[in-house]
Order: C-alpha cells, then structure tokens, then sequence
C-alpha cells in the first residue's frame, strides 16, 4: 500500500512539472472498410456510419469530460478524401471532407481538445486494398500510376488551408511511411510542411519517420537496406518552428497479435531520444498499446513516465478507440477489446476503457495540460 501511495504521489508530481502537452486517443474508423487483397477500390468511397466513420461525439465528451484528455488522433483515408476518379490534390469529396471537419469542429471547437489530423496512408495512395502494403508510393518517379510529391503539397495545401484558422488542430503529414527510399520520405515530408506553411497555417505539424517510425528503430535502416531516419529527419526545416517527429511504439510488443508486452519503451526510445536531444527537436508518440495483462499495464506505465522525465516528448495518444471497433481488438490481445467507452470485447466483458485505461492510462493523464491556448513554439 505505501509503496503504491508513494508510486501514485511520485507519478502526480511528475506529471504536474512534465511537459506533456498533449494526451490522449486514436479515433480509428475513417479508413475503415477497404481490406480487400488485389480488390482495388473495395470499399470506396464508402458509406458513412456503415464502411467508415469518425467519432462517436458522445465518447469523445466521455474522454474529454470526465477523463481529462486534450487529444484526439482521427484518422482518414486519402483515397476517400481526394477521390481516385480526381487523382490526389485539391479536389475533395466534399461530403467525406464535411463528415471530417464535423468530428474535428466537435473535438477542438465544441470541446476545446486538440484534433491530430491524420491521412492513414503509409506514404501511399491509389489502392489501400491491403493497407499497409499496397498503393504507390508517394513521389515514386519509376511508378507511372504514383501521385507525385507536388500533388501530394496540393493536397496538403487544400486540407490545410480547410483549417487554417483552427488553433486546435495539428498536422500529422502520413500515417507511417515504410520502404520507401528515406530521402523521398524527406522530400514527401518537406513538401507537406512547405504547403501547410504557405496555406496560411501555423499549427503545430507532425513529421514522420520511416519503417512505420518506429521509434525503437530509429537511427537504424529499415526495410529492404532504407536509411535511418535519424539521418534524414533532422534536416527538415519550418520556416515557422513548429513540427515535431510523429512516433509509433506500437503496442510495445510492435505487434497487434500478441497480448503480451515484451519490449521496454525506455530501452527501446533512448536511442531516439539522444536524438532529439541532441537535434533539439521534440517527439510526440501518436500510436502505443498494450494488452489487458498486468504485464502490459507495467509496460505502458513505465513508458509513460519516461515520457514525463524526459522533456522532448510533449504528447502522447494510445491506439485506439473509435466508433464501429465494436467488440474487435485494435491491438494487443483477441481479448483485449476496443478502448471505446460503454462497449464489450469479444467475451462480452467490458473493453479496454475498463481494463487497460482505468489501469495503466488514467493515472498517467497529466494533470495540468493545456485547453484552447496557443501553444509555445516548438524545435525544427
Ligand atoms: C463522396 O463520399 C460520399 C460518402 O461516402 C459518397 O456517397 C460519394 O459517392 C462520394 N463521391 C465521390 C465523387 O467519390
Ligand atoms: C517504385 O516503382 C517501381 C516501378 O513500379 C517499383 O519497382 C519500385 O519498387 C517502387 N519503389 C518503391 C519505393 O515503392
Ligand atoms: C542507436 O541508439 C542506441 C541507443 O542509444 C545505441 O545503442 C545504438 O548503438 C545506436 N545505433 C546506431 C546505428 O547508431
Ligand atoms: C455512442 O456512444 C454512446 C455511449 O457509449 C452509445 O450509447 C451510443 O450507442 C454510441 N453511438 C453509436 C452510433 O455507436
Ligand atoms: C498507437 C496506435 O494505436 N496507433 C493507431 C492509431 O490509429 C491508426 C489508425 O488505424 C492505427 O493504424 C494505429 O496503429
């Protein structure tokens, strides 16, 4: 008992003084509904509330209300958002796009939290029939059906000139590149940021690494012999200094299908965050998870304080919750279930809200964040 008492004071007072500044969720449903191996274009475009959908409004207020978070990853597919028939660039679907802004303009404007706006893309557009493996690779100059990077910047520039007068929102720039030349993920990323700039918008921006930027693998070659991303990330430049690295440390086991959790979050991001340190950039880790295990909830507690002691990480959101997970797993465990408030996993027993969230998430909330402020500026 007093060992616990102590451990909950020590985590409270971290908590207090960390920089954390942004905690939170994925809300995981947009992209939903396009698995289909060499079916390209099932699923598209989809039907709201059916195929895909964004948030439940009623569990954002749950999280937002009553758990005290400021963050929201929402994902998105860029096939439904620049349909296929328009090629990637500023041409919307207008309704996909309206359904969209609604979650957002819910999470920021109606509750104050912060919005990561994130295209579930892996780099990739054109055939997300076995994400993450199919579809072209953005900027692929030897693939005739790749978008290019100038019309992923339009892309870029649209959505965020969409948002541009939201301070609540931040730009994720893609959902975990992998196996691509790392050079063209710096291009791709620099392209982004360029747009997002001259679309008139500040906000914080979120760039990703390469090998689903992992941040175990950091400043190691990934894929088929791709260059670390420690050796391109840091030449990025934000003519307004404010874009920090997007990390995955995928369900700590770096695997959805296991429920047990296995590597350490500490050992596995010291190499990272020597990194940062000494790029003077920060990180905020967009995607973890761990099963309904004591294990698991050691490993997500230990990760966190470390994100709390060590102040380039400014945020972090754990995967996932989300409106039509229903009793499926997003990770970790057949058994685990959603993180989706009110639901049950596959046992009918209650989901993760009431297991992996009430253990190993809740008491690492921070317990001062910030709520509809203008943020300091940041790194790059
Ligand atoms: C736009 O999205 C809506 C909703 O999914 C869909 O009904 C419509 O057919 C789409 N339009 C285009 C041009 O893809
Ligand atoms: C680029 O396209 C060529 C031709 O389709 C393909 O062989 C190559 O693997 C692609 N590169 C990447 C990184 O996907
Ligand atoms: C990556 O970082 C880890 C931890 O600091 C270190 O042990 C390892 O040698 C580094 N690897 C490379 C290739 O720099
Ligand atoms: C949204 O969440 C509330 C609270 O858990 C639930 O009662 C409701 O059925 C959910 N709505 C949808 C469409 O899933
Ligand atoms: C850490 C984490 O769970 N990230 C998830 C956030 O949502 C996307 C969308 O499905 C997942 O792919 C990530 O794994």
């Amino acid at each position: 008992m007093f060992v616990s008492s102590l451990a909950t004071l020590l985590s409270f007072a971290t908590a207090a003084f960390g920089k954390i500044i942004y905690a939170g969720v994925n809300e995981s449903g947009g992209e939903f509904g396009v698995f289909s191996p060499g079916n390209v274009g099932f699923g598209l475009p989809g039907r709201f509330g059916v195929d895909y959908a964004f948030i439940n409004k009623t569990t954002v207020d749950i999280f937002v209300d009553q758990e005290k978070i400021n963050f929201f990853r929402v994902t998105f597919l860029m096939e439904r958002m620049s349909p296929l028939a328009f090629g990637l660039g500023s041409k919307f679907n207008e309704t996909y796009f309206a359904e969209y802004a609604d979650a957002i303009n819910h999470i920021t404007i109606v509750k104050g939290a912060y919005a990561l706006i994130d295209p579930h893309n892996y780099m990739r557009y054109n055939d997300p029939s076995s994400q993450p493996f199919s579809g072209s690779v953005i900027g692929n100059s030897s693939d005739p059906t790749a978008a290019t990077t100038a019309q992923f910047a339009e892309f870029w520039f649209e959505l965020a000139h969409r948002f541009a007068q939201n301070p609540n929102v931040i730009f994720g720039i893609n959902n975990e590149p992998h196996d691509l030349p790392t050079d063209l993920l710096l291009k791709n990323n620099q392209a982004a940021i360029n747009a997002i700039r001259s679309a008139g918008a500040a906000q914080l921006i979120l760039a990703p690494g390469n090998g689903f930027t992992g941040g175990h693998s950091w400043n190691q070659t990934t894929g088929n012999g791709d260059a670390p991303s420690s050796e391109f990330l840091n030449l990025l430049h934000d003519p307004l200094h404010n874009t920090a690295i997007d990390v995955h440390e995928v369900h700590i086991d770096f695997s959805g299908s296991h429920d047990a959790c296995t590597q350490p979050g500490p050992s596995n991001l010291a190499g990272l965050t020597s990194w940062l340190q000494q790029n003077k950039l920060k990180a905020v880790i967009s995607e973890f998870g761990g099963g309904n295990n004591e294990n698991c909830f050691q490993f997500i507690d230990d990760m966190l304080n470390y994100l709390t002691t060590n102040d380039v990480y400014i945020g972090w959101s754990i995967w996932a919750a989300g409106p039509i997970w229903g009793t499926a797993s997003p990770c970790c465990g057949a058994d685990t279930g959603s993180l989706e408030p009110g639901n049950l996993n596959d046992l009918g027993q209650p989901d993760a809200f009431s297991t992996v969230w009430a253990q190993a998430i809740r008491p690492n909330i921070p317990k001062s964040m910030y709520m509809s402020r203008v943020l300091p500026q940041i790194s790059i």
